[in-house]
């Protein structure tokens, strides 16, 4: 086995049993293209064990997010039908290593979108636009990662749940965000902080994912965090809610 597709096993097992691993670059100085082999990789095992490519995750999109984790380049994952969960349903926590959850705004694609691709262009290829959240639940020790770790381990993605899907042919600019645990207000913010505007985020998906032919039609596309991350606890009801758009939950079993 190469030393990626064994970096591939590594993280896939650990993000199947729960169980935080080192961080491969406290040995091994890996390159970001490496991390992106070992990403893919990992996903092909999962792909053979029957899960599905439903999209991508843009990570990193805010300043807030690059603050929380030291890192300052965007990057991206892959969704699987088996990373999606009900909205108004539960996760159970202990079916990751220390998970944390984000408000996002979801893009469903109407058609492929590849390459270099201007701001006009990524929004006429949208379906639909909406409220989500995504699970990220790093695999390294204590989440911390260089840019590879995290790249490597399919951009900290683990879960995600969306909310009603509305017309994309409305302003999402600048929406009102409300991330709440228990009622109570957690993280407060605005999808400008996605880039200045969402739809960057969709540019950098096009361009950043032209290596594997681009986004396809019918594919989910998390624009990134809006705010900062907040760290699940067993019996916590998350609620996002956004300006125009609806509101989407999610509790916390054990
Ligand atoms: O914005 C993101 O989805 C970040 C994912 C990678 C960093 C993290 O685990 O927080
Ligand atoms: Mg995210």
């Amino acid at each position: 086995m190469s030393k990626l597709a064994q970096y591939a096993q590594i993280v896939d097992e650990a993000a199947r049993s729960a169980g935080a691993i080192p961080q491969f670059t406290e040995s091994d100085p890996l390159g970001v293209e490496e991390a992106y082999a070992i990403q893919a990789l990992s996903m092909e095992r999962r792909l053979s064990r029957g899960e599905r490519l439903v999209g991508v995750k843009m990570g990193l999109t805010s300043r807030a997010k690059m603050a929380q984790v030291g890192v300052s380049e965007v990057i991206w994952g892959r969704l699987t039908d088996a990373m999606r969960l009900e909205e108004g349903g539960s996760l159970s926590k202990k079916r990751f290593v220390h998970p944390r959850i984000e408000p996002e705004l979801a893009f469903l694609m109407k058609r492929e979108l590849c390459g270099e691709v201007s701001p006009a262009e990524a929004l006429d290829a949208v379906e639909a636009i909406a409220p989500a959240m995504e699970v990220i639940d790093s695999r390294y020790r204590d989440f911390k990662f260089a840019l590879p770790d995290v790249i490597a381990d399919n951009s900290s993605s683990s879960g995600f749940v969306v909310g009603n899907w509305s017309r994309p042919d409305q302003d999402f600019a600048n929406l009102g965000i409300v991330l709440e645990v228990n009622g109570r207000a957690v993280q407060i913010g605005s999808t400008a902080a996605i880039l200045g505007h969402p739809i960057r985020s969709l540019v950098a998906a096009a361009r950043m994912t032209a290596p594997i032919s681009g986004l396809k039609a019918g594919w989910i596309v998390l624009a990134g965090g809006a705010t900062a991350a907040h760290p699940l606890s067993v019996g916590e009801q998350v609620r996002l809610v956004m300006q125009n758009l609806g509101a989407v939950s999610i509790r916390v079993a054990e």
